[in-house]
């Protein structure tokens, strides 16, 4: 059913056609003129050389060092990791075994969290592909690799031209003996707002199936609802399902009680009787100071069963301060970024963390020498990035005043600049706290951080103050976002909604009280399979009905970049970023053991229709593309 012309029948094939078998499949005879894949990356590189790359800044390509990449033997094998121990003895053998470590396990969470956290999650497969083999075999103590969910699912197909799935397969093949971790965001998947149940289940079947090994699941209102299809779905799997708490507040504050360690410990023990594997504390902004650390973790300890990892962020410059308190209080494991991936919006730094425990008691058995090799190599990568930092050089408390998660910290300064707000950062931190307490002071994680970071904007850029929305809220239109928490479409908050705020957004629009995921009907995967193979007629994969239904217009969108750029897999990320300088020559890989060379001769000035042609040589030919320059 996917033929597209005769050069593609079985039958034209093998020989086996006679003289009518023109006269009767005249529609094989319909030749689309297919740009070839040269044309196709000259095009990429020409559209970004002329037009720069969306979110950084259009300017001269910077020079750019050469990776460190360490040299490991390919020959010695990937000594084995905790991967085995799930594939060869199960998961209960697997938890047993954290039990009985005699060290404190650490995550990595360099290839999810950190560049979430740094640069708004742009790094792109290639780079992580680069250093996985080094990772597997430098890092076979980690106890896991955080490699995937949270925003690297969406962004993947957004900006970087790339399908999230094939990212993880390729990993997955690379590096066969570390778990491999994602973060879930519950029954909102890896998106913004809840889906029906059937596609979280088929979601974590496909994951499971395609490597992913803990599923670090929460729910962004704290709400055990909201988790529990994905946890039994995990424990379904035989994979590790990792119940998270996330924790906002502080509860050294007697004066913010709402979120108290009591509030802690009923969570905890809830989650513990749902099954899960593994409780983590998700401290996604850096709120857990160190002392708050020891208390929590120290209760937790006595309180539940199962074992503990802590995530935090290192926003404050304390974060390194609160893992040795958690350390202290006896948590299983941390989490922490290698050292040139940390710090400021992301994870304390996994080489310091390493370093303060040697001579201790259960020092980690990773090696500083093999991590500063990972670092070498990141710190050169970084700098391919630098457009997408958000300029913070030094940590700052103030993340106790607005309590903006990291991974959103860069995101949303992105944002800010896009609509024209960049200089108004400051009134931008501020009304985020304001909000939080109009809302009711909730748990901010993706999605309900996103919804205070709309109507933040939404309240910065119309020059709305508090008192604005109580007075004239009845005339305003508030961000769909917005009015969807407010009708419940994620659940409900621990104290429920603030009423008269309710009713001034809702404007008398219906409310919800049950689970979001229960008025959601089914997605019917077959029939969405035969309508994108009508669209796109090709075959579809069960990958890609899923990215579909997660994210209609971005796959479709990322589907038209496909057919107009070609894949951009080996392209390297400063070209990716910022084109071709004058004269500059580079190599692209197109599949194994093809390369294409690609040289920028010249750019003509625009013609009347603001057109410019881009003069290139591919391999040794000249070549010229048409490029509208949209300056
Ligand atoms: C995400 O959901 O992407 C997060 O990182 C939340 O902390
Ligand atoms: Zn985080």
């Amino acid at each position: 059913p996917f033929l597209e012309n005769v050069m593609q029948h079985p039958d034209f094939l093998s020989g086996e056609y006679d003289t009518s078998f023109i006269d009767t499949k005249p529609e094989l005879f319909e030749f689309v003129k297919r740009q070839d894949r040269g044309t196709k990356l000259l095009t990429y590189i020409g559209e970004t050389t002329v037009n720069g790359h969306p979110g950084i800044l259009k300017e001269r390509k910077p020079v750019f060092p050469q990776p460190r990449i360490p040299k490991v033997s390919v020959n010695q094998p990937f000594p084995n990791g905790a991967k085995q121990i799930l594939d060869e003895r199960g998961v209960n053998a697997l938890i047993d075994w954290i039990r009985e470590q005699d060290r404190l396990l650490i995550t990595d969470t360099t290839f999810r969290d950190a560049h979430q956290s740094l640069f708004a999650t742009r790094v792109r497969s290639r780079d992580l592909l680069t250093i996985a083999e080094a990772t597997g075999k430098l890092g076979a103590n980690f106890f896991s690799l955080e490699m995937w969910g949270g925003a690297t699912f969406d962004t993947a197909m957004r900006f970087l031209n790339e399908d999230p799935w094939e990212r993880l397969e390729k990993l997955r093949e690379q590096i066969p003996n570390l778990l491999f971790q994602m973060l879930l965001r519950g029954s909102n998947a890896v998106g913004y707002s809840n889906y029906p149940d059937n596609v979280i289940r088929r979601f974590i079947e496909l994951s499971a199936q395609a490597g992913i090994d803990v599923f670090r699941i929460f729910d962004p209102l704290n709400g055990i609802d909201g988790m529990r299809v994905s946890i039994d779905t995990v424990l379904q799997t035989g994979k590790i399902a990792e119940a998270s708490i996330c924790y906002t507040g502080d509860i050294l504050d007697p004066n913010r009680d709402k979120y108290s360690l009591q509030y802690y410990v009923d969570l905890a023990k809830e989650l513990e009787q749902t099954g899960a594997h593994i409780l983590c504390i998700k401290d996604m902004a850096g709120l857990l100071k160190p002392f708050a650390a020891y208390k929590l973790i120290h209760t937790l300890k006595q309180e539940v069963g199962i074992p503990i990892h802590l995530h935090t962020h290192d926003s404050s410059g304390n974060g390194l301060a609160s893992l040795l308190k958690a350390y202290e209080a006896g948590v299983d494991i941390v989490d922490a970024a290698i050292s040139s991936m940390s710090g400021l919006t992301s994870q304390p730094s996994l080489n310091g963390l390493v370093t303060t425990l040697n001579g201790q008691p259960r020092e980690t058995k990773l090696s500083e020498t093999d991590l500063q090799k990972l670092s070498d190599y990141w710190e050169d990568v970084r700098q391919f990035y630098t457009g997408f930092e958000s300029g913070m050089k030094a940590p700052t408390a103030d993340v106790y005043l607005h309590e903006m998660p990291g991974g959103q910290y860069t995101n949303l300064h992105q944002q800010a600049k896009a609509v024209g707000l960049g200089e108004r950062w400051d009134d931008v931190k501020t009304t985020y706290r304001q909000v939080n307490q109009m809302f009711g002071d909730i748990v901010k994680v993706t999605p309900s951080s996103k919804i205070v970071g709309d109507m933040t904007l939404f309240m910065v850029q119309n020059d709305l103050t508090e008192q604005d929305i109580y007075e004239s809220g009845e005339r305003l239109d508030f961000p769909e976002s917005v009015v969807q928490f407010f009708q419940g479409f994620i659940g409900e908050p621990p104290g429920g909604f603030p009423e008269q705020l309710r009713s001034i957004i809702l404007k008398g629009r219906e409310q919800f009280t049950c689970r979001p995921g229960q008025l959601l009907p089914p997605v019917d995967f077959e029939q969405t399979r035969a309508e994108l193979e009508e669209k796109l007629d090709r075959p579809i994969s069960d990958f890609e009905i899923i990215s579909y239904t997660l994210y209609p217009q971005v796959f479709l969108d990322k589907e038209a970049q496909a057919e107009r750029f070609g894949s951009l897999a080996g392209l390297d990320t400063p070209s990716f970023f910022y084109g071709l300088r004058l004269g500059e020559e580079i190599a692209v890989e197109i599949e194994l053991g093809k390369t294409l060379i690609v040289k920028l001769i010249s750019i003509g000035e625009p013609n009347a229709e603001g057109n410019r042609t881009v003069y290139f040589e591919l391999n040794g030919q000249p070549r010229e593309i048409m490029i509208r320059d949209q300056a």
